[in-house]
């Protein structure tokens, strides 16, 4: 693991439309994150927040894609900055923020990769295209954008496409997929662990099988953590739960087996609004969670 880390704050809340996401970052600061990473032995420096426009008052009904100027112009705006973290030789931390930031993380962060892994943690597989959408919303689309597929201003960020290929990407946590989404996973041949697989394998066996299939074919592994892939009850401030989720002892554990594997190379972690959760528990689950992927050891 690098020993520098640099956090950018994304408070992005156009790709969905529960208000309060925006508010992510701040959440995981007040969380404690920089003192938290920096008393691991890191030297940590806060971007602060990259700045998002505006909702947009009048959609084009002929597009299923909300607020699209906005968010590809924050992608482009975090893409370089990102692009900037990692030419510097630090770890790119970047707080969300709904997970349409991923868009801008990935197109800064594959630049400098040629065969960039990425493990999406998440309830859904933000797979969805203006097509397949069921919701218009863009934090259910990253994933597919990066791939190369959909909306042109969405995929061609910093103008390049692909960001990842199939092959490399690994969903862990999955139980709620439309059926384009499905349609997709199955057609490019997408690694999936849904909890059905992390239920009768263990998150053990999970991860050992997600760092083996990484390990050789990848040369660095970005980290797509959304909150909502954990339970509610443990997670419980994000805009779209689904029950039946990783629990947080697992999603620690998972942490800590890619610490001791350093595998990951940059991360996101987002979804977090503070306005649904418990007295920031979510922002404190998310910078726990950290702290174990940047290897803090109990003894
Ligand atoms: N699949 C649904 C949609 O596209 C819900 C997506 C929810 N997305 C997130 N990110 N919270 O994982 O609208
Ligand atoms: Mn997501
Ligand atoms: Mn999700
Ligand atoms: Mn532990």
């Amino acid at each position: 693991m690098k020993s520098k880390i640099t956090i950018v704050g994304v408070p992005m809340d156009l790709g969905q439309r529960n208000p309060g996401v925006n508010m992510g970052p701040n959440a995981m600061r007040y969380a404690g994150v920089s003192e938290y990473l920096e008393g691991l032995g890191y030297k940590v420096t806060d971007y602060n927040d990259i700045e998002i426009g505006k909702a947009e008052y009048l959609e084009d009904p002929k597009i299923n894609l909300r607020n699209l100027k906005a968010v590809a112009d924050a992608s482009e705006t975090l893409g370089e900055k990102v692009d900037s973290i990692v030419k510097s030789g630090e770890f790119p931390l970047i707080l969300g923020g709904d997970h349409s930031v991923a868009i801008g993380s990935l197109a800064g962060i594959a630049k400098n990769y040629k065969k960039l892994g990425v493990i999406w943690y998440d309830a859904h597989g933000d797979l969805n295209t203006p097509e397949t959408s069921p919701s218009g919303n863009i934090h259910g689309m990253p994933l597919a954008a990066s791939l190369g597929i959909g909306h042109p201003a969405l995929t061609n960020v910093l103008n390049y496409s692909p960001k990842v290929k199939p092959e490399n990407i690994v969903i862990i946590g999955a139980r709620d997929l439309d059926a384009g989404e499905r349609e997709l996973i199955k057609a490019r041949g997408i690694k999936v662990y849904t909890m059905h697989e992390i239920d009768r394998l263990g998150m053990t066996r999970v991860i050992e099988e997600t760092i083996e299939y990484l390990k050789d074919r990848t040369d660095g592994v970005h980290l797509s953590l959304d909150l909502d892939g954990l339970d509610p009850a443990d997670a419980p401030g994000v805009g779209t739960p689904v029950i039946g989720g990783i629990s947080y002892r697992e999603s620690h554990l998972a942490m800590e087996m890619l610490a001791e594997a350093d595998i990951i190379t940059s991360a996101d972690f987002v979804e977090v609004n503070p306005i649904l959760d418990e007295r920031n528990r979510t922002a404190v689950v998310a910078v726990k969670l950290m702290g174990s992927l940047f290897g803090e050891k109990l003894l």
